[in-house]
């Protein structure tokens, strides 16, 4: 059911076509059933007795998606300090699913005993510093991936602003298969994103750190001794995974490198990366110096750092890059002289990066100017050929001059973050200081209707502090103007006070094809986690397994070699080694005595031999912090040392039968030092 947009209509008569439709589609779906509308009322009535206005039932008709339906988007946001993805549908903004990736998380039994997430998780553990057990994560930028500059639907990538980590997650099961420390970078915060073919997804420092990482220096010789990295890691094209033997890394100067983003079409084979404190400056307010947020906001202008990432790799493959802890790194010099950085002057701390669907426009938000800069591509290009260039940054890198490559600023108010774009010839700006969300034209080849280029056309007020937002399939070359989330920092006022520890608040906004005004449709809280960016691809384009084929290792995405069919089931002792085979099917799990000696060292393989739609159980084991989630046709495996004698039950975590309670069994650990094992 669609309602057509009627902005300029007034709002009585708008209240009686909105009423009569919604009426009516009240009407239609009473005939199905029995029962007539809620309580035997009518939408009026409804209405009327919550306070409802026509316009609140409007926006309640625009994000409902009737039981059993399915929303048109699937939204992937980062779940911040939680450290997992928070997956809803769009238009509803109905959570389907967290998924766990840099922090345990019990319902996936991730990280409590299933060898599949234990093993992704300290896969993620730095080399340096040395011995370093990392059990939670601060999840920031998804970035989905791409073929032609469109997402796929294959894969998922997100950074961990903590600690300069990447994460894979797999779409067809939407589960984490990789972690990967990324070497030379200590924390990443926004330069997340994938090129137009998934050929590599970027990262790049946010603080720099002493060079070569590992190497202690004290921040006063910070413009001598830090340095930060762009890496360029990729993408393995039949798995997603990422390939660090073919990655590579640019250093980079001690600037705060912030957000980022590739080129496509036109710009493809580029990319941009924002960054703040061109002053250098560490803080020290306690040490006689001023703090950072003063002595990085400085100077007037900043830069935006331009990497032709197809020349850098060339530049590798010519052996042009000495390895650095484990991956090729093109020395800053390098990159100057292959032609391969340049800078460009950004307004007053800038943050936000974006380029637009047609890979012409960059736009930058600078934090502290009411306007937009929008970047040309094709006067980059002039100008870095006609080497049209104002200075040279302290280490050398050539900087552009700024009215070579500006194509228009917009005023667009106070505190503009970060771009997106609707395919419509605008960009849609989150304004922080002002919470509001500014709509303004590019440039003329792009404005379409007769619009006026480098014009703002509309500001919405945002509830409130917004920080990203996201267009449905808006970091792509065709975006979808439908839908717009802005993602809240703060929400005061809005829901039901929680304690101090408000929830954030994503709010739908309704883009009207781009055409029509943005519109407020509903406000949703957010209560595990700072989302930060998010992404929001068709529906249609996700391919997610509903079992998986039997005897699959999630962990793999592989046939299991310890997979079993019924009947298989065994027990294999070995000295003190025990293994196990077990199958679960509703409502039991073969075998379902466990019998061991305290000290044995316990592998248990667990294949749910089910084929059965949402047939999941799950494997826990009392005192011993074991819990999985086994998926139908998936095989799970443990292994643990039986280290406290006693009788443990094991059950099934998951209500999956109505004999779901009697699907348990024991662990019985017999004291060491017993005459017998009962095998
Ligand atoms: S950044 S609020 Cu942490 Cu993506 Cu701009
Ligand atoms: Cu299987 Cu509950």
């Amino acid at each position: 059911m669609t309602f057509p947009r009627i902005p300029a209509m007034g709002l009585l008569a708008l209240s009686a076509v909105l009423l009569a439709a919604a009426a009516s589609a009240g009407c239609s779906s009473d005939k199905k059933g029995t029962s007539p509308a809620a309580g035997g009322s009518t939408v009026d009535a409804i209405a009327k007795e919550r306070g409802l206005t026509p316009e609140d039932v409007k926006h309640a008709v625009q994000q409902f998606v009737p039981p059993g339906k399915r929303d048109e988007y699937v939204m992937f946001s980062s779940g911040g300090q939680s450290g997992q993805v928070f997956v809803y549908g769009v238009p509803s903004m109905r959570l389907l699913k967290s998924i766990a990736v840099f922090t345990p998380e019990p319902w996936q039994g991730y990280g409590y005993g299933a060898d599949a997430g234990a093993a992704v998780l300290k896969g993620g553990n730095p080399a340096i510093p040395a011995n370093t057990d990392l059990t939670w994560g601060d999840t920031h930028h998804p970035a989905l991936s791409e073929t032609n500059g469109d997402y796929d639907g294959r894969w998922l990538y997100i950074n961990d602003r903590a600690n300069g980590r990447m994460a894979m997650v797999d779409l067809r099961d939407f589960t984490t298969k990789q972690i990967v420390a990324v070497p030379n970078i200590q924390t990443s915060h926004g330069g997340m994103f994938v090129t137009p073919n998934s050929e590599y997804v970027h990262i790049s420092s946010t603080f720099p750190e002493p060079w070569p990482p590992g190497s202690y220096a004290d921040v006063k010789e910070y413009q001598a001794k830090y340095r930060s990295a762009s890496a360029w890691l990729k993408v393995d094209p039949a798995t997603g995974r990422i390939d660090l033997s073919k990655s590579f890394e640019i250093e980079l100067p001690p600037y705060n490198q912030d957000l980022a983003d590739a080129g496509k079409l036109v710009s493809d084979g580029w990319g941009f990366i924002g960054s703040f404190n061109s002053e250098m400056a560490t803080g020290g307010d306690s040490e006689g110096g001023v703090p950072l947020e003063a002595g990085a906001s400085k100077n007037n202008f900043d830069y935006l750092h331009l990497i032709n990432w197809k020349k850098a790799a060339e530049v590798v493959k010519a052996g042009k890059a000495p390895m650095q802890n484990g991956v090729p790194v093109i020395s800053m010099k390098t990159a100057v002289q292959e032609g391969l950085l340049y800078l460009i002057p950004e307004p007053k701390s800038p943050h936000g990066a974006d380029v637009d669907p047609s890979g012409r426009y960059i736009v930058v938000g600078g934090k502290l100017d009411p306007h937009v800069t929008i970047f040309d591509f094709n006067k980059i290009q002039t100008a870095i050929q006609n080497k049209d260039f104002e200075k040279s940054d302290p280490f050398g890198i050539p900087v552009l001059k700024f009215d070579s490559v500006v194509a228009g600023q917009v005023e667009v108010g106070a505190g503009p973050l970060h771009t997106q774009f609707d395919g419509q010839g605008h960009g849609y700006t989150s304004l922080f200081l002002a919470s509001a969300v500014a709509k303004f034209t590019l440039g003329p080849d792009v404005v379409k209707n007769g619009e006026k280029p480098f014009t703002l056309v509309q500001t919405i007020p945002v509830h409130y502090n917004i920080g990203h937002l996201a267009v449905t399939e808006g970091d792509t070359a065709h975006p979808d103007a439908k839908y717009l989330v802005a993602l809240d920092k703060w929400s005061i006022d809005r829901f039901q006070p929680v304690g101090p520890l408000h929830p954030q608040n994503l709010q739908l906004i309704d883009l009207g094809g781009g055409k029509g005004p943005m519109d407020l449709v509903a406000d949703m809280p957010v209560g595990n986690g700072e989302p930060h960016y998010a992404e929001i691809m068709k529906a249609s384009k996700l391919k997610p397994l509903v079992v998986y084929p039997p005897g699959t290792n999630p962990g793999t995405m592989q046939p299991d070699p310890n997979a079993i069919k019924f009947g298989q089931e065994r027990v294999v002792r070995t000295g003190s080694n025990v293994e196990i085979w077990m199958t679960a099917q509703r409502s039991h799990f073969t075998p379902d005595i466990l019998r061991v000696k305290q000290g044995d060292h316990v592998k248990i393989h667990i294949t749910n031999i089910e084929q059965t739609e949402d047939a999941t159980h799950g494997f826990a084991i009392a005192d011993y912090n074991i819990q999985a989630s086994l998926e139908p046709g998936s095989t799970t495996n443990f292994e643990f040392t039986a280290d406290k004698s006693g009788s443990y039950n094991f059950y099934c975590t998951e209500f999956c039968s109505a004999l779901h309670l009697e699907m348990a069994g024991w662990l019985l650990v017999e004291p060491s030092g017993s005459a017998t094992i009962g095998q």
